[in-house]
């Protein structure tokens, strides 16, 4: 066996090492690497035609493999993710694309099964992604989502993936843009992405999609407070969840309390204007309104240019931040910036520096 065909690719590499491992040498050791593809730790991957091809079939499996691959870290997968998505670009772009945010437990994921599985039942392909940067620490929502939306799971005209699980959220945001893209490529023509209201994903997640959902609770009594205006402000419908029961009556309370705050907010898309609704997803009373609204705003926006002006620029903003955090990590990855940070950083901390100094002392190692 010669070491240079190892090296040469690292799957191949595994099969033929399970076909000696089975009692095999040379050529038969390699045929039944192959048909032991399925047995190896690694699945082989796939040619860019074939996932290109099973994509566009809407074949799920290929789909998913195809998501595995964007979501690798690995310089060979990202090389060809990349030549997957350029080819099936062109069949991209056609869904509507709903971001949907709110704290933890107002009811997102009870939400996106009841009104996914109303769509679906209307035929349309839905798919549902979600941007969680820490979800590497809680998995357990993850696992909690698959059961709260069970039926929705379960439908032949619905997909469901999970967050990435890997750290920043640049790099979380940047898989599910491009999964959001296959999944286009597949067929969904709505795309819901589910994201933690605790801050900056939003921000992420506004800057995906063409219409943006914030989730609230009816308080009780004082719901303008502890709300952060700034989500408020991105939102292009506020939906009162829970609204069952007994607390049917406190969120109708909440629903005029918010449409009266929202008089006064600039709108987040132009020619829009944001409104309460108060919607329950045990009941089902208010999720058909909530669809209605959506397509009045596709209606609407489209028929003023407001909808792809937004697309267009989400596409630049898109490019500039990839720019941005690859710089950011060329920068800190430099081994000038490496050896000298932490005693510049310590100059600053004491006094000794200022920071405009110690920033032009950095930026003149790094750029030699
Ligand atoms: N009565 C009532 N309860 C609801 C409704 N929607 C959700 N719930 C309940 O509220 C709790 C939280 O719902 P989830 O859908 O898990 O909330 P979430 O926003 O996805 O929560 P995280 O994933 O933790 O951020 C669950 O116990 C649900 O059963 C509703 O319309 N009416
Ligand atoms: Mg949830």
């Amino acid at each position: 066996m010669s070491s240079g065909m190892q090296s040469d690719n690292e799957i191949f590499a595994v099969s033929v090492m399970s076909g000696v491992q089975g009692g095999h040498d040379g050529l038969p050791g390699q045929r039944s690497g192959d048909g032991g593809a399925g047995n190896s730790p690694r699945r082989r991957r796939l040619a860019t035609a074939d996932y290109v091809a099973g994509v566009a079939a809407g074949d799920r499996t290929i789909l998913a493999r195809a998501i595995t691959l964007i979501e690798s870290n690995a310089a060979g997968h990202i090389a060809q993710a990349q030549e997957v998505l350029q080819v099936l670009l062109p069949r991209t772009g056609n869904a509507l694309r709903i971001g949907i945010t709110g704290v933890p437990g107002v009811g997102k994921s009870t939400f996106i099964e009841a009104f996914g599985h109303m769509l679906c039942e209307a035929g349309h392909k839905v798919a549902v992604l979600a941007v969680d940067p820490s979800s590497s620490l809680t998995r357990g929502s993850i696992l909690g989502d698959k059961t709260r939306m069970e039926l929705l799971s379960r439908h032949a005209n619905a997909y469901i993936r999970p967050s990435p699980t890997s750290g920043s959220l640049g790099g979380v945001a940047r898989k599910s843009r491009e999964t959001m893209l296959l999944c286009e490529a597949a067929g969904f023509d709505v795309i819901l992405v589910e994201t933690v209201g605790v801050g900056q994903s939003e921000v992420t997640v506004r800057g995906m999609v063409d219409f943006f959902l914030l989730l609230m609770l009816a308080g009780a009594g004082d719901e303008l407070q502890g709300i952060k205006k700034g989500i408020m402000e991105l939102a292009d419908a506020l939906v009162i969840t829970k609204a069952d029961g007994d607390n049917q009556a406190k969120a109708k309370g909440a629903q005029a309390d918010y449409n009266r705050a929202l008089h006064y907010m600039a709108p987040a898309t132009t020619g829009w204007r944001t409104r309460a609704y108060t919607c329950s997803s045990v009941s089902g009373e208010g999720i058909p309104a909530v669809w209605e609204v959506i397509q009045r705003f596709r209606t609407e926006t489209e028929a003023s240019g407001a909808f792809s002006a937004r697309r267009h620029t989400q596409a630049r903003d898109w490019v500039r931040s990839l720019i941005e955090d690859y710089l950011r990590s060329r920068f800190y990855a430099h081994p000038a910036i490496h050896s000298h940070m932490p005693a510049i950083e310590s100059a600053v901390v004491a006094g000794e520096l200022p920071v405009t100094a110690a920033v032009q002392q950095l930026v003149k190692l790094y750029e030699g």
